[in-house]
């Protein structure tokens, strides 16, 4: 029987969710009482961070627990090193067995790295995505993102896939198997990424009636920081849109996040109805936000709020962690990582994890917590690595290139980001504080960057040795149910050859 030593563990992470647009954490008009619910239940963190702004370098970081420049998990077609350890692995040590169900974004043959199993499908995992070499000059978008002009009800791959794995979760939790071993499941939702199609129930609970439009201060388009300048033209996110696109746009998105919202709550049903709720620690977060059209971009790639925060929220009914509780100090997902470790009685510090248990924060045996998080940006949208510190109310970015950016932000006297206070003789000692942080995560910036452009040539020559083609046909089978073949390194690169040349001469941004 399930024992409190060792409780059961169920993530539940979305993908592309800022945390600031749910009405648990404030949102006016999106709704989602199931996140509320999970916030009565444990401790939700205001100020939660993901490690990368991206899906594959934030997911194994996810599952390392480790910083991207230390996993090298650099960018959307980067498969693990199959020796690194994950937290699934080291939970299956203890006897757990580990699920994963639907959306992780490993990369690579055979890429579970931990998991027993795959329960639903993962689209992502063998949707090949183009490698980008920063060697090449980035591309400018020749047309606005698609996506904000094609909003609206409707079904889409991702809700299609998200039911599929709503109900794999049921099956799974009411399984009488459950009650032998101490269980590791992980849901990964695909909701609220774009497409911006929701079905009607959701679309017509925001729109017309019910949707915003960013906030947006006069003139700040104009005065964007290069790096926000170089991903907008990449992504072609900055429009031009309609005032009535993009409240579309976003209404459709806020009914993602509803529709998100929708299932989690069924499955803390089935968790409670099973007789599983008191054992079971729940976590909640995503891999990253959603710019929706605030500062003038669409989807992720950069630090802004939007982007870099992702809802976290952790309970456990029959333990100790504090409910009810909303907690300001900063963390981020490799916290997250450290504490199931700690939970089950393994020390994240014997394994070199960069992440800090926050079970000795939340019990009360320690009281200040350490109040920074860490995110890196290594991959397309940006051609230097690019590097976030946040410490209490500070954050500064760091742009690693020929000419070095820094933008430092005090998010307490500016939340919305619109000052940049970097160089400014006021704040010297901060962003030197700061900065002293980033090198020692980075102590030799040149070297990192030579090693992922390093990488980025490896890879694309694979892809060229491997094409036998150059066509697209080798899309995902969004219907297929059970689990999937999985690929061979030969099939892998050929797959990114196929779909990465295509998108690249394009300039198509719009697969990733
Ligand atoms: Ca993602």
């Amino acid at each position: 029987m399930p024992n409190k030593d060792k409780p059961n563990i169920l993530m539940i992470m979305s993908d592309e969710h800022g945390p600031m647009f749910s009405g648990t954490y404030g949102h006016s008009i999106v709704e989602t009482p199931n996140m509320d619910r999970l916030a009565e239940m444990g401790t939700t963190f205001e100020n939660g961070y993901c490690n990368s702004p991206l899906c594959t370098p934030s997911r194994l970081s996810m599952m390392t627990g480790k910083f991207v420049s230390h996993c090298e998990g650099w960018d959307n077609a980067t498969p693990l090193y199959v020796g690194r350890i994950t937290w699934p692995w080291l939970l299956k040590s203890l006897g757990y067995e580990t699920a994963l169900n639907g959306k992780m974004h490993m990369m690579g043959p055979k890429p579970l790295n931990g998991f027993d199993k795959q329960l639903t499908f993962d689209p992502h995992s063998d949707n090949m995505l183009p490698v980008f070499r920063w060697k090449d000059k980035m591309k400018e978008a020749k047309t606005p993102w698609e996506d904000v002009l094609e909003a609206g009800a409707g079904t889409s791959p991702v809700t299609v896939h998200d039911d599929y794995v709503e109900k794999a979760a049921h099956s799974y939790l009411k399984d009488d198997a459950r009650k032998k071993n101490p269980w590791a499941l992980v849901c990964g939702f695909i909701s609220p990424h774009f497409p911006l199609k929701v079905p009607d129930k959701y679309f017509n609970k925001y729109y017309p009636n019910n949707s915003d439009l960013p906030d947006i201060p006069s003139g700040h388009l104009d005065n964007l920081p290069p790096s926000a300048k170089r991903l907008q033209k990449f992504t072609g996110t900055g429009g031009p849109y309609t005032d009535e696109q993009t409240k579309k746009a976003r209404a459709a998105y806020y009914g993602l996040v509803s529709f998100l919202d929708e299932k989690i709550g069924r499955i803390i049903d089935t968790l409670e109805s099973t007789g599983q709720l008191e054992n079971t620690i729940i976590i909640h977060t995503s891999d990253h936000g959603e710019m929706a059209g605030e500062h003038g971009l669409w989807r992720k790639m950069c630090f802004y709020e939007q982007s870099a925060r992702v809802p976290l929220q952790i309970s456990w009914n029959g333990g100790n962690i504090p409910k009810g509780r909303w907690e300001k100090g900063v963390m981020s997902n490799v916290d997250i990582v450290a504490t199931i470790l700690d939970a089950v009685g393994i020390n994240p510090v014997e394994w070199n994890m960069d992440g800090d248990s926050l079970l000795p924060y939340l019990y009360g045996k320690e009281k200040k917590w350490k109040d920074e998080a860490i995110c890196e940006h290594l991959a397309h949208g940006t051609d230097g690595p690019r590097i976030m510190v946040r410490r209490g109310d500070w954050k500064l970015n760091y742009t690693h290139r020929e000419t070095k950016e820094f933008e430092l932000y005090n998010l307490k006297d500016d939340p919305g980001e619109f000052k940049n206070m970097a160089g400014k003789k006021e704040y010297e000692k901060i962003q030197k504080e700061l900065f002293n942080r980033i090198k020692e995560i980075w102590p030799d910036p040149d070297a990192l960057e030579q090693k992922i452009r390093e990488s980025q040539e490896e890879r694309f020559l694979l892809r060229e040795l491997t094409s036998p083609s150059n066509n697209d046909s080798d899309k995902a089978d969004f219907r297929q149910e059970g689990n999937r073949e999985h690929l061979t390194a030969i099939d892998f690169y050929a797959g990114i050859v196929n779909r990465g040349k295509n998108a690249v001469d394009k300039g198509d941004s719009r697969l990733f």
